[in-house]
Order: structure tokens, then C-alpha cells, then sequence
């Protein structure tokens, strides 16, 4: 693929340990399921005020001059788009709260940038496609079944609460999920692969859970 960019920083490798060891000891589990109509945070989570940076480690050097999207695969239109093009599509803002796995929530972030069901009416997925998988400038990787992301709250943000998203929270434009834990938003998304069957992505092959439902507590796989 083309669109490298260079990258700062190296893999935080105890980092990536210690959630590798959380996985396998089931860190933060509660046992307990909740309905998010009646339970706005979900099980073992608590609210946080700032917004955490979570990530590998590396923060690839990219912008609005040299960031590019490709959804490519099992699509009828695949598309490059640079910012230009990004900015050219109809916006879309949301208000959503982020879960992440390590425990945090955070409530009402206001995002804003082009939705995924306005992004997959331009791709058009074929009759056999399935699943996603979202590639990052820093080389993370994430999957999802092409269903929660052909969703009415999911969007590739270029916003949060009416600023450029940073670079550390993944701008120029970053993919955000609510409905899932939050490793399943891609920051610094690059490529979208649309694909026939399920492929695991970085934290998805080390012991976190496929699906990642907070609700359901689906932190880590078996
Ligand atoms: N490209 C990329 N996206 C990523 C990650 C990453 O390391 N690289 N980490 C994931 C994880 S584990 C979390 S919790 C969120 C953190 O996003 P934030 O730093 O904006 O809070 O990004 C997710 N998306
Ligand atoms: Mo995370």
C-alpha cells in the first residue's frame, strides 16, 4: 500500500504486556451484565472528566496534508479520499460516551464528520461482504462485522467538541464505535479492508474479546 507516513515513538512493549496479562487474569470483571436503556455505564467502568490517551506508543506524522482514506476490498466504489475530498462529503455530528476497556468512561463527547452509513452509500459493500477491518497510520488494526458499523451513531470523527481532534486522540480523522469498547475506534484510520469473513486485529489476537459489547462485559475472549 502506499500513504506510509513517518512515525515517532516505538511499540510501548510493557504496556502491551500488561494488557496481554489483564486479558488472561480477567482484570475488571464483575461477573454482571446491564441493559444500556436502563444502565448508562456499563458494568465495571467509572466516569473519568478528562479525555485518557491510550495507545501504542506510536504517534505516526500525519495531517490534513498527507492523510488519505482507502476502503478497499469487497466493495462496489472503492475510494481514496484525501481531507479535501473528507471535507467535500455531507458532516455529520453526534453526541456519544466512550467505554474503554482499562475502565474509563467518558460522557456526551460531541463529534463531529462523516457518517458511516453516508460512507458505505458511497463504497457500497457487495452482497458477500461481512466484516471490516480498520488499518491505522501506526500500524494498529481492529475489526468489526460490517453491521455495527452500518450504524446510526458511528462516524469517522474529524471533530471532538468543536476542534480538530489532536494528534495524540488521533486526528486528522479517527473512527468512533460507541457501542463498543473503545480499542474498536481507530485512530489515525488509513484504510478501511471490507472483507467475506472475520479477520482479528492487534488487541483481538491478544486475548481481547472479538465482539467487545461493554454492556455484556465482553472485555476478553476465552
Ligand atoms: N491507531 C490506533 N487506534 C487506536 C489505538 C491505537 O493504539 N492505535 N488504541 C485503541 C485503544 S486501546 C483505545 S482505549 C482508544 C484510545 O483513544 P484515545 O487515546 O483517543 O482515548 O484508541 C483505540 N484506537
Ligand atoms: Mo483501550
Amino acid at each position: 500500500m502506499g500513504d506510509e507516513v513517518e512515525r515517532e515513538g516505538e511499540i510501548r512493549e510493557k504496556l502491551v504486556a500488561t494488557k496481554e496479562a489483564w486479558a488472561r487474569d480477567g482484570r475488571a470483571l464483575t461477573g454482571e451484565t446491564a441493559d444500556p436503556a436502563v444502565e448508562r455505564l456499563p458494568p465495571g467502568q467509572r466516569l473519568v472528566q478528562d479525555w485518557p490517551v491510550l495507545d501504542l506508543g506510536i504517534l505516526p506524522k500525519v495531517d490534513t496534508g498527507n492523510w488519505a482514506l482507502t476502503v478497499d476490498g469487497l466493495v462496489e466504489n472503492p475510494i481514496r479520499w484525501t481531507w479535501e475530498d473528507f471535507r467535500a462529503q455531507p458532516a455529520f455530528t453526534h453526541v456519544s460516551d466512550i467505554h474503554c476497556v482499562t475502565t474509563w468512561s467518558r460522557y456526551d463527547n460531541h463529534w463531529e464528520g462523516v457518517s458511516a452509513k453516508h460512507l458505505l452509500s458511497v463504497v457500497r459493500p457487495k452482497p458477500e461482504a461481512t466484516h471490516l477491518l480498520f488499518h491505522a497510520y501506526d500500524g494498529y488494526t481492529t475489526n468489526l462485522p460490517l453491521s455495527a458499523f452500518d450504524d446510526d451513531d458511528v462516524l469517522l470523527a474529524s471533530s471532538w467538541e468543536g476542534q480538530p481532534i489532536s494528534r495524540d486522540h488521533g486526528g486528522p480523522v479517527r473512527v468512533v464505535v460507541p457501542k463498543r469498547y473503545f480499542w474498536k475506534s481507530a485512530k489515525w484510520v488509513k484504510r478501511i479492508e471490507v472483507l467475506a469473513s472475520d479477520r482479528r486485529g492487534y488487541w483481538e489476537v491478544r486475548g481481547y474479546h472479538n465482539e467487545a459489547h461493554p454492556w455484556a462485559e465482553e472485555r476478553y475472549s476465552e
